[in-house]
């Protein structure tokens, strides 16, 4: 209401208006205009305004008012709650920034868009070179003949590409996590330190361990509380292709960039065929709209629009450069998390050797082009050069080679090159 209805003051109210209403009344009394009712408002120097109707209400008919406007309100609330989720509190979701498209009903529970919620800027702690690379093999100290490593995870701003920046959790402020190579039969520690704003735990995926120390919260252990510390040890009883990952809300942190490769080399030779190079192959996807970064899943609003080969997508995947009639052993990982990647190698085929870090038998041991390497798996596989030219390494889902449904330079995404000179 924007007129000045002295009936609605208080005490306070009649002494802050006091002297606009003295220039407009000088005679008035406040003190008794407190008391006199609305009869005596009829003689206040409102000009012709008669309000004296309004005091003819009977209480039968106040009453009807109160009812009318409390059944009002109890059809906008019970309405609304229809339509939205009135159980939610800032406590619950305060600050979540949600996915463009994701289905908020009144049973989406506060947890549920927490998990999907973009990363908050707020907790960036690191923004590395736009040109700063994954996978970088992670030096130990060793005592007492352990091979001692130190991870810790954090937040930050990483370079898919020269143009395009995402917020994502790391360990040691790489995308991919830094490599852990080691052999067969070495006892190794990792203290894993946790610098994100929420709790995490690390997944040794497909090693065969103590039960304690499989990392799975809640589990097999407690979480990771933020600012916490909590050191894995044991011995490495295979050989082979395996990686590490969060295993703490793993969809939402995995999908931010939480795992990193686990290459152990056999103590002895293996029965594996010769190859002259060898590379490995970790593969994500991301959802990164108008600034923020969510965490890309098969849930409506979570598709991605960018996917990247070891943190970084073509043009800016690394390119291998070989010579005719070279063989290259190449390690896919699937650290991807919802998708699944029909991986194929233009120029010809090549022979599956490993399989989940398990050794093909020669008798098993079949030649693909393409091979689907969905979440958890790992394939090694060994090509040879056999023609000079550029030949593709690409999954073989086309929108997964765009990014952000745009072609670079002929491809994009999961795509790399094979660069194979004469
Ligand atoms: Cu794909």
């Amino acid at each position: 209401m924007q007129g000045h209805d002295p009936s609605k003051m208080d005490k306070g109210d009649a002494e802050k208006d006091k002297a606009s209403d003295s220039q407009k009344m000088p005679a008035m009394d406040h003190s008794k205009m407190q008391h006199q009712g609305d009869g005596g408002m009829a003689e206040m120097a409102h000009g012709t305004m008669d309000l004296s109707t309004a005091t003819r209400a009977t209480r039968a008919q106040k009453f009807a008012w109160a009812f009318l406007s409390l059944v009002l309100l109890a059809a906008g609330l019970i309405f609304s709650a229809t339509v939205v989720n009135l159980n939610l509190s800032a406590r619950d979701v305060g600050g979540a920034i949600m996915p463009p498209g994701m289905i908020m009903l009144r049973d989406t529970p506060g947890d549920a868009m927490l998990d999907m919620a973009a990363v908050d800027p707020r907790h960036v702690s690191y923004t590395a070179p736009a040109n700063a690379k994954g996978d970088n093999e992670l030096q130990p100290r060793t005592e007492n003949g352990v091979k001692i490593f130190e991870l810790t995870t954090s937040v930050i701003k990483w370079n898919i590409l020269p143009y395009e920046q995402v917020m994502g959790y790391a360990f040691n402020q790489q995308i991919p996590g830094p490599r852990i190579r080691i052999t067969e039969g070495d006892r190794i520690r990792i203290r894993v330190t946790n610098n994100l704003p929420e709790s995490t735990t690390v997944h040794w995926h497909g090693l065969i361990l103590p039960n304690a120390m499989d990392g799975p919260a809640e589990i097999t252990q407690e979480p990771i509380q933020p600012g916490e510390s909590f050191t894995y040890e044991f011995v490495a009883q295979q050989a082979g292709t395996f990686f590490y990952h969060t295993h703490d809300h793993p969809d939402r942190q995995q999908a931010l960039g939480l795992y990193g490769a686990v290459i152990i080399d056999p103590r002895t030779l293996q029965a594996i065929p010769a190859y002259d190079l060898e590379y490995t192959i970790q593969l994500q996807e991301w959802l990164e709209r108008e600034g923020y970064t969510f965490p890309a899943m098969l849930m409506e609003g979570g598709l991605p629009n960018f996917f990247t080969i070891n943190g970084k997508a073509y043009p800016s995947t690394d390119t291998i450069h070989m010579k005719v009639g070279q063989k290259i052993r190449i390690r896919f990982i699937g650290s991807n998390n919802n998708f699944i990647h029909p991986m194929h190698i233009h120029g010809g085929p090549f022979t599956l050797v490993e399989t989940d870090g398990n050794l093909v038998p020669e008798s098993a041991r079949i030649q693909k082009d393409t091979v689907n390497v969905g979440p958890g798996e790992r394939y090694d596989v060994i090509w040879e050069a056999r023609e000079p030219g550029k030949w593709l390494l690409h999954c073989h889902i086309p929108h997964h080679t765009t990014n952000n449904n745009v072609e670079e330079q002929g491809a994009g995404g999961l795509t790399m090159i094979l660069n194979v000179t004469p």
